[in-house]
């Protein structure tokens, strides 16, 4: 008897759910909305988690958080209209951090478009702009080769968010499920052009004074293991931006960090590497009018080139790197310049000594600096988010390994840290996720602690309160001789604000009790803050705040 298949029916939310878990997905970041009740439903019938936050930013930067952490995609689901463009800044922050992150939003029914149904608006041209990929789906039948298509694109090169809706009646009708089960994974990346990989390696292997300047799409290359393998044996510094800090670890005798201004001026040759000659390159101007630039990515880079470049290596990074290692062998000892760069990174160190060991109360925010290295281990995942206070995070957290370092990247939104953090600790429990927050930042996400404690999820913020929005209100009077709208409630209780959510706080205002608070904080077990009192009139030393 021949055997009939009989072809099984679901919801249109089952049918994202399904995707989703052939994807490997196992978590939902989302806040509430009827437009997403049926995706809820699938997702609980597959074993999807649901985490709901109390603004749709949050989910959208605990999307990007897990991608960050997992480089595998983050996944949220944002309900019709409001709920859609709250989350638009998370989604252009990924954008600009190439982060996969899979956006599902609800939409008013297809049935009566344009008619002015609840929450009718239409994000995908909004979305557009912001994505690789936006898309509604047109019926219930299409949902599962949507799905399948838009995470194959979030996590093809370059890596970067992708939006589809599901207009009300669509997403709780019902169509055929697929019998298959396989996740569709993304093409193999090409390698490098040969004819450039040969001129990066004359040049590479000929340089007396090479540098690295790598950055985060390294990372989502995950060429970690070749980089360090070329720089280590092949004697080249190295210098790491947004998520390439980590990928070679702080204490490699490759990893520089405080030379980096005059070591990519004096460089010869600079292999750059998944970072684009953006503004933290000052546009291509942060390496000497000699140096010879080689570009190294996965795919070419979105910016036009501000400089000429010597040599274009786009294609699978790690293969790129371990040719370069294996061409540039043997080539002009760089004994004498890595020496150089380390009496420099020294100097540097040791006149930030006087800071770390600031007895001011309020304290100094170096201060901070110097009693958490004490307490975080160093598999810790450190989150920024804040104005000056990140600023000296990013110049004295260490990072020992991929992903453990964290902050807005380069479209520099505030108010992503809560939902990273929160996607961090859930990703990985075991390890320390420490969230550095100004007071200023709190004010967009700090609710979610609320989040945190409804979900067990303890992470630890540590603020660094000064009363101010400090990277503002520092320029503004140095280029004024007085500042507007940069002023906040001095002294304020973050920390109580954090015990009425059902949190751990703890106040500290003299250096002395910051180390007790930071243990105290790390041991309660639960989401936590250490609200810091720190001194107003402590800037930044930055050259410029725009550019
Ligand atoms: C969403 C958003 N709004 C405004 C800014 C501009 N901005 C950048 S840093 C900053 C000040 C942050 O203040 P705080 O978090 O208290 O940190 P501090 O500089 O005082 O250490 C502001 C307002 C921004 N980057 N993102
Ligand atoms: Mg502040």
């Amino acid at each position: 008897m021949a055997a009939t298949v009989e072809e099984s029916k679901a919801h249109g939310g089952r049918l994202v759910a399904d995707r989703l878990r052939a994807h490997g997905v196992t978590k939902l970041f989302t806040l509430s909305g009827g437009h997403l009740f049926s995706i809820y439903d699938g997702c609980r019938a597959v074993g999807i988690d649901i985490v709901d936050t109390r603004h749709e930013q949050t989910a959208g930067f605990a999307a990007e958080g897990w991608a960050k952490i997992t480089r595998g995609p983050g996944v949220c689901a944002l309900t019709a209209g409001p709920g859609v463009t709250n989350g638009v800044s998370a989604v252009a922050s990924a954008q600009a951090n190439g982060s996969p992150v899979v956006v599902l939003g609800g939409r008013a029914p297809a049935a009566r478009w344009g008619q002015g149904s609840l929450q009718e608006f239409d994000h995908v041209p909004v979305l557009r702009s912001i994505t690789k990929l936006a898309r509604t789906a047109e019926s219930t039948a299409e949902i599962p080769a949507l799905l399948d298509e838009a995470l194959r694109v979030a996590l093809e090169p370059p890596t970067g968010p992708v939006f589809l809706d599901f207009p009300l009646d669509h997403v709780f009708s019902e169509a055929a499920a697929p019998t298959d089960s396989e996740g569709g994974a993304p093409e193999s990346v090409p390698a490098a052009d040969d004819a450039q990989l040969a001129r990066a390696v004359e040049l590479l292997g000929r340089a007396q004074r090479p540098v690295v300047m790598a950055g985060s799409g390294l990372y989502w290359a995950h060429g970690e293991a070749e980089l360090r393998a070329l720089c280590d044996e092949l004697g080249i510094p190295v210098f790491l931006n947004g998520l390439a800090r980590g990928c070679v670890p702080a204490d490699d005798p490759a990893f520089f960090s405080r030379a980096r201004s005059s070591a990519l001026k004096e460089a010869d040759v600079a292999l750059v590497v998944g970072v684009p000659m953006d503004f933290r390159l000052g546009f291509g101007g942060a390496f000497g009018e000699e140096t010879q630039i080689v570009l190294a990515g996965s795919s070419a880079p979105e910016i036009r080139h501000p400089r000429a470049v010597a040599a274009e290596l786009y294609g699978y990074v790690p293969s790129t790197l371990e040719a370069l290692r294996r061409g540039a062998a043997g080539g002009p000892d760089h004994a004498a310049w890595l020496e150089r760069l380390q009496a420099e990174e020294d100097e540097r160190r040791a006149g930030e000594r006087e800071d770390l060991a600031d007895e001011r109360a309020p304290l100094h925010p170096m201060r901070i600096y110097a009693e958490l290295a004490a307490v975080l281990e160093r598999d810790a995942i450190v989150i920024g988010d804040g104005g000056d206070f990140v600023s000296y995070a990013g110049r004295m957290i260490e990072s020992y390994a991929p992903g453990c370092w964290m902050d807005p990247g380069p479209y520099g939104c505030l108010g992503a840290g809560p939902g990273q953090a929160l996607a961090a600790k859930l990703a990985c429990p075991d390890r320390q996720v420490c969230l550095l927050l100004g007071d200023g930042a709190f004010g967009f996400a700090g609710l979610e602690w609320d989040t945190l404690v409804r979900h067990g999820v303890p992470v630890v913020g540590v603020m660094a309160n000064n009363g101010i929005w400090g990277l503002e209100k520092h320029p503004m009077e140095a280029l004024y001789g007085y500042s507007v709208a940069a002023d906040l409630q001095p002294g304020l209780r973050y920390d109580r604000v954090v015990e009425a959510l059902g949190g751990h706080g703890a106040l500290v205002e003299r250096p002395d009790e910051l180390r007790p608070a930071l243990e105290g904080a790390f041991a309660s077990g639960r989401p936590a803050l250490v609200n810091v009192i720190t001194d107003p009139a402590v800037a930044y030393p930055r050259r410029s705040n725009l550019a």
